[in-house]
Order: C-alpha cells, then structure tokens, then sequence
C-alpha cells in the first residue's frame, strides 16, 4: 500500500517525507493549496479536523500532526530502513526527550524567526522586530545547550542518527535563508552536527526530487525549481515555506 502525504510542500509535512525516505517507504503525495484554503475545506476537515498538513493515509488508516506520523512509521518498520529509534530502551528514551526538546523547547523560536522574517513579508504582512529579536536570543540559549551536548555525542540521542535529529531539518533549513546561519557556524559541535544531517542522502532528496515545489526565493541559493504550474510567484513562496 503506497502512503499518501497530503501537503508535501511545506515544512512540517518535509518531516514526514523525510522520515518515510530514511525508512524505504513507498510514498505519493496530494498537493493541498492553502492558499485557496483546500485545507480548511469539508473534504479535508474529514481526514484532519484542524485544517492543517501533513496528513498520511495509509489504505483506511489516517494519522496527521508530523512527529507522530514519524514515530508511527519508525515504530511499524523498525527493521527497514534507517533504524531511527535507537537499539536500547535507554536509547530509545533519549531519542524521545530530543523529539520532545525539538518540538516543545528549538522549534517555537525558530518559528517564529520563519514567519516574521520569510513568511510575513511574502504575504505582505508586518514583521515584528521584537518578536525576532527575542526568538533569536532564545534560539541562541537554546543552541548553547546543543553545543554543550554535542560536544558530546555525534547525534541529540547518543552517537546514531534518530528521529530527533530528523525533526530539526526542515525549520533549521531555513537558517540561511534567514541569514541567520552563523547562529551555526558559530557553534562548533552543532555545525558539524548540522553539516552532517543537512547532507543526509534522503535530505538532499527531500528538496530534488519531483515531488518537492521549490523555487528560488530573493536572496535565496538553496532552492531548486520543481515542476509545479507556474502561477503568481507569492502562492509559490508561501508553498514553499509554510
Ligand atoms: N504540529 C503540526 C503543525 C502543522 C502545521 O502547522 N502545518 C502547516 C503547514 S507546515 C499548516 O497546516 N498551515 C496551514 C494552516 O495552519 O492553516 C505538525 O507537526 O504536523
């Protein structure tokens, strides 16, 4: 049964995809249009009642919100693939508090960096130089603490690749864009641990394969062009990076 990713074109679904390359699965994915509102209408409300992406269906199984889709599926092909959970309970354990860590402690900050310093002025709207500046000085506490662990360990978990590492590249991606990457490359432990990841095989698909829109933003040197329609540039950016 091929597993369909509804929403492969932004960020939180680029979880999912990356996820489902690393373990081998079979995937196509749905282009949902949000800026037409696809995912607020009834026929996607059924499958995800909050109106946001990813969503996967698997034959009759649904599952959204991305970390847990990638825990299900690291969980159900534990043997294929990339083992992204680690081989202990205790290393299991750790790949779940990093997990958490990602989602809970690095992605607000970060996020908040995405939306005010590519999203907002894409659609037109006002940035909140406040809001950079104190997501950046919590991004920077927050990769303080990285550095400190990294010192210590090749990967978040212990010294394997796992899910935690995997659910920082698609914000992190950003982190140039933003001309924010010395907050990087400052940081010798997380830089190469970021070098590393960001040029995972399955990464590196994630953005060249067919599937992926991609277009190349203003100032921006990591995008490739995808083949989807090409209509007013602003859908396009707001594609890319939602
Ligand atoms: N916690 C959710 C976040 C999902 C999310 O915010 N997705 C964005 C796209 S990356 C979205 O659906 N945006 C459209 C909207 O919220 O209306 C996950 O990890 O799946």
């Amino acid at each position: 049964m091929v597993v369909k990713v509804y929403g492969s074109d932004y960020a939180n679904p680029q979880r999912v995809i990356m996820c489902l390359i690393e373990k081998e699965i079979e995937f196509e994915t749905v282009f949902v249009d949000v800026l037409k509102g696809e995912n607020k209408q009834p026929e996607y409300l059924k499958l995800q009642p909050f109106g946001c992406l990813p969503t996967v269906q698997d034959g009759d199984y649904t599952l959204y919100e991305s970390r847990a889709i990638c825990r299900y599926y690291a969980e159900k092909y534990k043997n294929q693939g990339t083992n992204l959970l680690g081989e202990t309970i205790e290393e299991r354990g750790l790949v779940e508090q990093w997990h958490e860590v990602e989602s809970h402690v690095y992605n607000p900050p970060i996020y908040n960096l995405v939306m005010n310093i590519v999203v907002s002025p894409l659609l037109g709207l006002p940035s909140d130089p406040k809001v950079i500046e104190e997501s950046e000085d919590k991004l920077g506490k927050v990769l303080d603490i990285y550095e400190e662990r990294l010192s210590k360990a090749k990967y978040l978990a212990g010294d394997f690749f796992s899910l935690a590492d995997l659910s920082h590249l698609p914000f992190t991606h950003y982190m140039s864009q933003m001309k924010k990457e010395y907050m990087i490359i400052e940081r010798e432990h997380v830089s190469a641990w970021w070098d590393d990841i960001s040029n995972r095989p399955a990464w590196q698909k994630v953005f060249h394969e067919k599937y992926q829109l991609a277009i190349t933003l203003p100032n921006a040197s990591t995008f490739v062009v995808g083949e989807r329609p090409e209509t007013e540039a602003s859908c396009h950016d707001v594609r890319e990076i939602t």
